[in-house]
């Protein structure tokens, strides 16, 4: 597989684009996805290229894309180790690992898992709830029983390197997310990276999207962010588009973000525009604290464009379709470094 660094390189070499003119954003170059002639899928951050191997074998098979973008975050939730999604998830504040998913079709169906405890693919118990339930969000308690009911199996899920994090955490007790920490070396975990946003269009022409974390690390307990949150970390609708988000989830909620992304489109704007209008908003509601946090949107229409943006730069978002299935890009972002 390419690396990040070379396929950067060789986009630059082929002037920014995958063989598509490059447009400029506020502080990097970010090429153009044109619109796909059949299926595409798109995620969050680096290990989104390996979770869109997954997606994408489901899409060229002539899969759907709901179908697709469970196996992509299934994937992320126990194919790797790291201390965002799933499994090696990092506990709250009281050493508590919750889980958190969401997962929509185009149709305007979902489900969602919030403050899920001990359950593994909490994505999968999103889609239960979907399909299985007349609700769209179970949460803590009632969550894992249901997951228990629906044949999930109850096991810990904490790792001993989570651990070890939190007893080291404790020493300080700090809540300070930081910027692209999800692309920082932490001791003992190599691959640490964030919150799977995925979002996919079939041979069909039909959109879904999912969202799959642990949330925060260190967080208040019962707090939940807004990944399970239809409209705020994932929203999708056939007729428009669909819009996907990362980071501190707080911000996302406030502004409705991922609904408010597609609404964008809905209104013409291209993916990337909608995005950077989007993290525009976030800043202009808290212009001081936008400075020290990131917040980052991932969005793709009906025609299979493409676009992100993000408050900080490092945010890199993969892009997988029957052309080129590693590709990573960089996303546009408001601020020139990394933060206050
Ligand atoms: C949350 N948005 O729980 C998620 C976590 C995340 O970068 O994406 N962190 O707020």
């Amino acid at each position: 597989m390419t690396t990040r660094r070379e396929f950067l390189q060789q986009m630059a070499l082929a002037g920014g684009a995958l063989a598509l003119p490059g447009i400029a954003s506020a502080t990097s170059k970010q090429p153009v996805i044109a619109a796909a002639n059949g299926a595409r899928v798109v995620s969050t951050w680096d290990f989104g290229v390996p979770a869109n191997q997954a997606a994408w074998n489901v899409l060229r098979a002539g899969g759907t894309a709901l179908d697709a973008v469970e196996q992509g975050a299934r994937w992320a939730e126990t194919g790797l180790c790291n201390s965002t999604v799933g499994h090696c998830g990092y506990p709250d504040r009281d050493g508590v690992l919750t889980l958190d998913a969401s997962i929509m079709d185009g149709d305007g169906r979902c489900g969602a898992v919030a403050a899920l405890e001990d359950i593994d693919h909490p994505v999968s118990v999103a889609r239960r709830v979907m399909e299985q339930t007349p609700h769209v969000l179970l949460v803590g308690q009632g969550a894992q029983q249901f997951a228990v009911e629906q044949g999930f199996e109850k096991q810990s899920l904490l790792t001993p390197e989570a651990v070890q994090a939190w007893e080291e955490w404790k020493k300080t007790s700090r809540y300070q997310p930081q910027i692209n920490a999800e692309r920082r070396l932490i001791p003992g975990n190599s691959q640490n990276h964030d919150t799977l946003g995925m979002l996919a269009i079939d041979q069909r022409g039909n959109l879904a999207g999912a969202c799959t974390t642990s949330g925060m690390a260190w967080k208040l307990r019962g707090r939940v962010g807004d990944s399970p949150i239809v409209g705020a970390g994932l929203y999708v609708d056939n007729e428009v588009g669909a819009a996907t988000a990362s980071g501190v989830g707080e911000e996302m909620i406030r502004n409705a973000a991922s609904f408010l992304v597609v609404e964008l489109m809905r209104q013409g704007r291209s993916p990337m525009d909608a995005c950077r209008e989007a993290i525009d908003r976030v800043v202009r509601k808290r212009p001081e604290a936008s400075k020290s946090l990131q917040v980052c949107f991932l969005a793709i229409n009906r025609h299979g464009e493409v676009g992100a943006f993000a408050l900080h730069p490092g945010f890199v978002y993969a892009v997988c379709d029957a052309q080129r299935q590693d590709a990573l890009l960089d996303s546009g972002a408001v601020y020139p470094g990394e933060g206050a």
